[in-house]
């Protein structure tokens, strides 16, 4: 299962929102699986309307999401590369994620201590953004004496030697990896480093109850930060989700609507994370249940069948694949099948977004 750690400075809100998240999943556990797997590990459903739609369609006993794993990794301060505040045991922590979601402060609150002293997005992205930038140098650094070496006899090494030179001389020059262009090959050459500025990013926002429907200039200079990134900013309020797990389903709706604001950001920064890590989901869907299936983009179809299991991978013969659009515009499986929607895929067939499939396979 993919994972994305909760990253940012102390006393920020990744908590707060980790058990948002975690008592979000939980309050939906009637539906969705859910598990806790340490204290700071959480398995979070990935909400999709589609689900329900298809389960209409099929009258499905059950409904299972697709889920991903979020993190709650202890604050970051400066110097943390070179040791400082546990340092080096939270970067190895953010070095086992797939990606990284940045709880970044944009609430001004007297009562809750700033480890800088002020509310200042861009110089907090800032430390956070070096720290992780420090800690892959360092790595680099100690790995380049010995590529260099082996250089000398190895095309591979050759090829990781001018992506590592590449890599410390943009680290020196304030860039995050994730920030240079890198061929497919030399992006597989550095892939084992497990790089952690080279991790794809998402700013989380964390704004005040009053600045939850309007944003306000902190938002801003996060959104400007993010945009030279290429990283995707979700705008929400950790105490509004701590608080909203809090009321009786009934209410949440009111509660948000005096805010001005239909959803929190809480659903729109797990969907965020999910196409962050370059997921897509296919579905199964029968009277038995309606599931999500999670695969990376470019999966062939037998493989998506393998993720179900292994012997539908190893016995494929076809695929009947149906887009959800297609399937809900006729209303039902039969439908789409006389109106020659429903097609026969083989085992070249990339499946696609939101594909609705029904393997067919021998034993
Ligand atoms: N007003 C306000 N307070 C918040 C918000 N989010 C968190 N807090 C408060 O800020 C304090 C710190 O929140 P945590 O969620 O523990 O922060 P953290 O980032 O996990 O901190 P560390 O784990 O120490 O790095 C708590 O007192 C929260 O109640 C918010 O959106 N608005
Ligand atoms: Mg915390």
């Amino acid at each position: 299962m993919l994972r994305a750690g909760i990253v940012g400075l102390p006393n920020v809100g990744k908590s707060t929102l980790f058990n948002a998240l975690v008592a979000n999943a939980k309050a939906e556990a009637a539906n969705f699986p859910f598990c806790t797997i340490e204290p700071n590990v959480g398995v979070v459903a990935v909400p999709d309307e589609r689900l329900n739609v298809l389960a209409q369609i099929s009258n499905s006993a059950q409904i299972v999401p697709a889920r991903i794993e979020f993190v709650d990794i202890a604050g970051l301060v400066k110097g943390a590369s070179q040791g400082e505040g546990l340092g080096n045991q939270f970067l190895s922590h953010i070095r086992e994620v797939d990606a990284i979601v940045h709880v970044v402060r944009c609430f001004e609150n007297d009562d809750i201590i700033h480890v800088a002293g002020s509310v200042d997005p861009v110089r907090d992205i800032e430390i956070i953004n070096l720290e992780l930038a420090l800690a892959d140098l360092a790595q680099l650094e100690r790995r380049i004496d010995r590529t260099r070496k082996q250089a000398r006899a190895n095309k591979d090494a050759q090829l990781e030697l001018t992506v590592l030179e590449k890599l410390i001389a943009a680290l020196n020059a304030g860039k995050s990896v994730r920030q240079i262009n890198l061929t497919p090959e030399e992006a597989l050459a550095i892939k084992p480093l497990g790089l952690l500025s080279a991790k794809p990013i998402i700013y989380a926002a964390n704004v005040s109850e009053d600045d939850l429907s309007t944003g306000n200039e902190y938002v801003e200079q996060v959104r400007q930060i993010a945009a030279v990134e290429n990283a995707q900013v979700v705008v929400v309020s950790a105490q509004v989700e701590s608080e909203l797990i809090e009321l009786p389903e009934e209410e949440r709706s009111e509660f948000l609507a005096s805010l001005g604001v239909k959803e929190g950001g809480l659903k729109s920064l797990i969907r965020a994370t999910y196409t962050l890590l370059g997921l897509r989901t296919y579905f199964t869907s029968g009277e038995k249940e309606t599931r999500a299936w999670t695969i990376k983009a470019g999966t062939l179809a037998p493989q998506a069948a393998g993720v179900i299991h292994s012997d539908f991978e190893r016995g494929f013969i076809r695929a009947e694949t149906v887009a959800y659009d297609d399937l809900v515009a006729a209303g039902s499986m039969n439908a789409a099948r006389e109106k020659g929607l429903l097609r026969s895929e083989g085992k070249d067939y990339v499946v696609q977004e939101g594909d609705v499939i029904l393997f067919r396979f021998n034993v």
